[in-house]
């Protein structure tokens, strides 16, 4: 039998819809769906291998313990009564922080990776939370809390509708998007093109999306929070500072003038590498253009200003008041989330402890992966000695890598939900494999709130998930509320059912709670209403029924439209639903103290300062950075024959001038060393990096002894972060520097 379904690719931030054919229970082929609301055909590569990611056999369908060094298919009851006894005894024995987790990347993109996580964390009680976040966007969330008051109110750049667009430290057309999410970058950047609009991209290489540019600022890496601070000078010293509507609920504008005065265009010459009248003429193109934005992503975020340099993003958008504005950076309302009408709140603070070793900062709950392998080595009370990863894949991801690696292999007991046997999981002493793709429900918690539209899709699952033993699956979300009843001390033996009750109970109670509600005194309806649903499923219902556009239950006609948006509504609706374009949020949306933007936090004033003082040491030596492929998703699709085939990709970039320098020709072998490691890799001698730079891609380095992923093992590749340094960081957001890392590049010895 052949059915047709549609579901929401869940790989990328990009969210494209994916029409998928199946055949007797097997997914035989994989479109873009051309009526998808927001993607309308569109897909990448990597998304026509979903089918083929599900049903590799690789893949694994049930838990495995180790016994003897040997992993072991057990049943799901073993699984957990061996987490249990693993875990709860080295609770008791050093307290709840001895158990950290690390969170990695895929969790964004799951129901249950977004909201059945919360209940899990909270059960496990430790401090030690770490995420990918602090190799990745936490400058940008820092920079939002100080500046609006909380860490996920993120502006994207309204990309169909600008008529400038600046582009610093971002590819989008090989990532596909990031902390912006649209599908289809290429057609959105060619139409902006067509339109009569301007784009300018700032990056050390030529990439894809460089190659559509107007204009190319080949950077020096870590130069932008320079280049910047220069257009925020020549903003202001040239009377182009013009706020609109936001001056009316700005805070500190006049600070920021005077924060900039030193870093003229000519004064950061040496540290943009850039032309100083060419940083003038952006500036004056920029405010002058009808509309302008400005986005940054990894080039601005792993380096050793991401804060400041994020920071910077918003305030030039604010000071040419594009802040908010259609063609600006505008903050989406998605279905999910209630609307604020009212600014202010509590605002946002980071800090508020330490990681124990050496002393960095907690930001938004979590401590900073760079303190990881110190908190796993380093005795004494506090110490990690059991980790939870979850969909992550710390060996290959994290800073000194090698590091890492011995820190995971010195544990006392691991557990991952991960489904595959990777060069972390392999470490594990259990490994809980949620069930595939294509059997679990899609709604993008994240990325509908990082969205250049409004959208709503819901996908229910395409394929069943086998329930009986001995074949029987789990959804991630189960795994996680099993485990989070083993933490709370209820044991492996226990029913998910109540807690899952428990949990909704909370959400309901929580906003029926104050007199002033809408929905005070009707809890009893609005959990009957929920019940058809079960899991993450029923918490979005209730999201969505009280977010921005939902039908409040259909109890609140006052508040909410009664023909407004439910569950069931958007599970009818397998193209998605186009809540239309980014609409004014501000200053409702605001949740600082003042209710105001705070345009200058003390900790940005502060950090201004430690930029000042590097202004008069010149940059010098070769600097390593990264770069994404289109085939390639971190390190989590190489086990897909499609996206692994063609040339190898694990090549070093080296300009012409610097391969001469160090006497490398084309395809030779060169040895790259920084303070940590050293890797070989073979060196691709190409005008499209600027010199003085390198480039190595991450994800791999798959060749490990244990790692059970055929096909990755034989397309292993170089894992760049064994070159990443964890004591170089970011010291505002604790994220670790991954662009920019110095190195030195020599002919490798004995091989080529
Ligand atoms: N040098 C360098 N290092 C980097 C970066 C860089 O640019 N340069 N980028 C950084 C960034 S931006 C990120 S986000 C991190 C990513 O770092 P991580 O999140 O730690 O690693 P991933 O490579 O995304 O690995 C994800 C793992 O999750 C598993 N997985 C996939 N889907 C699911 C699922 O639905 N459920 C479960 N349970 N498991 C799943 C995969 O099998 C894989 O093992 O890497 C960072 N590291
Ligand atoms: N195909 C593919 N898509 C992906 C991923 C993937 O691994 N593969 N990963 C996903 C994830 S987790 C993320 S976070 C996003 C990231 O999405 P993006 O940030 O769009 O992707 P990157 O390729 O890291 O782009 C960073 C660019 O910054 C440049 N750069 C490096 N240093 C500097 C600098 O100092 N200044 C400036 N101006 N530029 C610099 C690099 O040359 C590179 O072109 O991509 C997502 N999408
Ligand atoms: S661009 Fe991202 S969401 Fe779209 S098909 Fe590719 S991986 Fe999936
Ligand atoms: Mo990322």
């Amino acid at each position: 039998m052949t059915r047709t379904h549609y579901h929401t690719c869940p790989l990328c931030e990009a969210t494209c819809g994916l029409c998928i054919t199946v055949e007797n229970g097997q997914a035989v082929s994989v479109k873009g769906d051309k009526d998808d609301v927001f993607s309308k055909g569109y897909l990448c590569p990597k998304g026509a291998s979903l089918g083929t990611l599900h049903h590799d056999p690789d893949r694994l369908r049930r838990p495995l313990v180790k016994k003897n060094g040997k992993f072991v298919e057990v049943s799901w009851d073993e699984a957990f009564s061996t987490v249990e006894k693993g875990i709860m005894p080295l609770i008791k024995k050093f307290g709840r922080d001895a158990v950290g987790v690390y969170l990695g990347n895929p969790c964004s993109h799951t129901l249950a990776g977004t909201l059945a996580v919360r209940p899990l964390l909270k059960a496990m009680g430790s401090r030690n939370i770490f995420s990918a976040s602090t190799v990745d966007q936490m400058p940008r969330h820092v920079a939002s809390g100080l500046m609006f008051g909380h860490p996920t109110i993120i502006a994207v750049p309204d990309v169909d509708r600008t008529r400038f667009m600046l582009i610093l430290g971002a590819d989008p057309v090989t990532s596909n998007g990031s902390l912006a999410t649209a599908p289809n970058w290429p057609r959105r950047l060619r139409d902006l093109k067509k339109r009569g609009g301007r784009l300018v991209v700032v990056d050390p290489r030529t990439s894809a999306t460089v190659r559509l540019a107007d204009t190319h600022l080949a950077i020096r890496p870590g130069g932008d929070v320079f280049l910047l601070m220069a257009m925020v000078n020549v903003l202001f010293a040239e009377n182009r500072v013009k706020p609109g509507r936001l001056a009316d609920f700005t805070n500190g504008i006049e600070t920021v003038r005077e924060l900039c005065r030193p870093f003229t265009p000519a004064a950061v010459a040496a540290h943009t590498g850039l032309d100083p009248a060419q940083i003038t003429a952006l500036t004056r193109d920029l405010a002058a253009a009808e509309s302008a934005v400005v986005y940054g992503r990894m080039g601005t975020s792993t380096v050793p200003f991401g804060a400041l340099t994020n920071w910077l993003v918003d305030v030039i958008n604010i000071l040419t008041g594009n802040l908010d504005r259609p063609g600006g950076a505008m903050f989406p309302c998605p279905a999910h989330l209630p609307r604020k009408k009212k600014p202010g709140g509590r605002g946002w603070t980071l800090g508020r402890w330490q990681s124990r070793v050496n002393g960095m900062n907690e930001v938004m709950g979590e401590l900073p992966v760079a303190a990881l392998a110190d908190e796993m080595e380093t005795d004494g009370d506090g110490r990690i000695r059991a980790l939870l990863t979850i969909a992550s894949n710390p060996v290959i991801a994290l800073p000194n890598a090698r590091r890492v690696d011995r820190a995971l292999a010195g544990l006392d007991f691991m557990v991952a939900i991960d489904f595959y046997v990777t060069a972390s999981t392999r470490h594990a002493d259990v490994i809980l494999p949620p069930t595939g793709p294509l059997s679990t429900a899609h709604y993008d918690v994240a990325f509908y709130n990082l969205s250049v539209r409004n959208i709503a899709h819901y996908s229910p699952p395409v394929l069943e998930m086998p329930k009986e033993e001995p074949e029987a699956e789990m959804d991630k979300w189960e795994i996680m509320y099993k485990l989070a009843l083993i933490f709370s001390g209820q044991g492996a033996g226990a029913d998910i059912k109540s807690l899952d009750d428990f949990i909704i109970q909370m959400m309901v109670a929580g906003a029926a709670k104050k007199e002033t509600s809408p929905f005070h005194g009707q809890e009893a309806q609005m959990l009957d209403l929920l019940s058809p649903f079960k899991g993450p499923d029923r918490m979005l219902d209730f999201m969505i029924r009280t977010g921005a556009h939902g039908d409040g239950f259909g109890l609140n006609p006052d508040h909410f439209d009664p023909d407004g948006l439910n569950l069931e509504k958007l599970k009818n609706l397998p193209h998605g639903l186009d809540l239309g374009p980014l609409t004014e949020m501000l200053p409702g949306h605001l949740k600082t103290a003042s209710g105001r933007i705070e345009l200058a936090p003390e900790l940005m004033v502060k950090d201004v300062d430690r930029l000042a003082k590097t202004m008069d040491t010149a940059p010098a030596g070769l600097v390593l950075v990264g770069r994404r492929h289109l085939r390639t998703n971190n390190s989590w699709m190489p086990n897909i024959p499609a996206l692994v085939s063609g040339p190898p990709r694990c090549v070093l970039h080296i300009n012409p001038a610097d391969a001469q320098n160090q006497g490398l020709r084309d395809g030779d072998p060169a040895t790259i060393e920084t303070r940590v490691g050293s890797v070989t890799a073979p060196v691709k001698v190409t005008d499209r990096i600027r010199p003085g730079v390198v480039s190595l891609p991450h994800g791999w380095g798959h060749d490990l002894e244990g790692v059970a992923m055929q096909v990755a093992r034989k397309h292993g590749g170089i894992n760049s972060n064994i070159l990443s340094d964890e004591s170089v960081f970011d010291p505002v957001s604790c994220t670790t520097v991954l662009n920019g890392i110095p190195v030195s590049v020599k002919p490798a010895r004995g091989l080529g």
